[in-house]
């Protein structure tokens, strides 16, 4: 397994598979940017409207300075209104899936299931009231099996952005995380901090990443806000954990092979 971890998948570029295997993440230029730009378009009109400000920004500017026209009080109403209003759009899922199509099947397959309601980070600048303290989501009931493809809306650096503990190092501190229990998160935290890489992601960029790796985040310390969306996708046929097939998670490119087999039944009485 080791030897050959790809098998038979182990020729043609196989770049994106090697980072992963490495690292447990990957980076990579977003395969449609036309649909990443509906994406952002529809997010900074939904601010617009919902703050009633804002006409003469361009979409990058409005959502980077976002925090000129609400203030910690009113940034989960918005940032709600403006999730509800993509997940409420026929378009959001498909089009957000094809910003990483081809990483993705890389990367887990080509049977997926897809998270039915997209998360949304809203980071302003200095804002302590919507952090994530370092975590795994597997340690939260969620499959190892599943990836993230987290897409920033404006560019993402140091504390604007998400940090992650590379594979290699992350399963060393894992193995020793029972030592934290008393202490709590800010003492993990504190232990894997030299090692934590706050990730340079642009607009137009993607991360994919294994949720298995702690992560999390920490004030924004730039001056700038970040917009972040999250969704999880996994292989069909892969284990599930407490986010259940058909709640949490959509079947989106289900094989006729496996529709068959699903569906069969097992006729009793001829050969026993
Ligand atoms: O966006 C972040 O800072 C953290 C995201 C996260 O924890 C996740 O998507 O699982
Ligand atoms: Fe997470």
């Amino acid at each position: 397994m080791n030897a050959h971890p790809l098998g038979f998948a182990d020729a043609g570029d196989n770049t994106a598979c090697r980072a992963f295997l490495r690292d447990g993440f990957v980076i990579a230029a977003a395969e449609d940017r036309s649909s990443l730009d509906r994406i952002r378009s529809h997010i900074a009109s939904a601010v617009r409207h919902h703050l009633d400000a804002g006409e003469d920004d361009d979409d990058a500017a409005l959502l980077n300075q976002v925090h000129r026209y609400v203030d910690k009080s009113g940034l989960n109403e918005l940032r709600l209104a403006v999730i509800n209003g993509l997940r409420a759009q026929d378009w959001f899922r498909p089009t957000y899936f094809s910003v990483a199509r081809g990483l993705i099947e890389k990367i887990v397959g080509n049977e997926l299931v897809m998270q039915r309601g997209a998360g949304l980070s809203v980071q302003l600048p200095g804002d302590q009231s919507s952090l994530l303290p370092i975590h795994t989501d597997v340690w939260d009931g969620d499959s190892p099996f599943e990836v993230v493809l987290w897409v920033p809306m404006v560019n993402c650096f140091a504390t604007k952005s998400m940090y992650i503990l590379p594979l290699d190092v992350d399963r060393d501190y894992q193995s020793r995380v029972a030592d934290f229990r008393e202490q709590g998160s800010e003492a993990l935290f504190e232990a894997v901090e030299k090692d934590a890489q706050f990730l340079k992601i642009d607009y137009g960029s993607v991360l994919l990443f294994s949720q298995t790796l702690m992560h999390g985040n920490r004030v924004n310390e730039e001056e700038t806000t970040r917009w972040s969306i999250n969704c999880r996708f996994k292989s069909v046929m892969s284990p599930y954990a407490d986010k259940r097939l058909g709640e949490f998670f959509e079947p989106i490119s289900v094989r006729p092979a496996t529709h068959i087999g699903l569906a069969y039944e097992m006729p009793g009485g001829f050969g026993d």
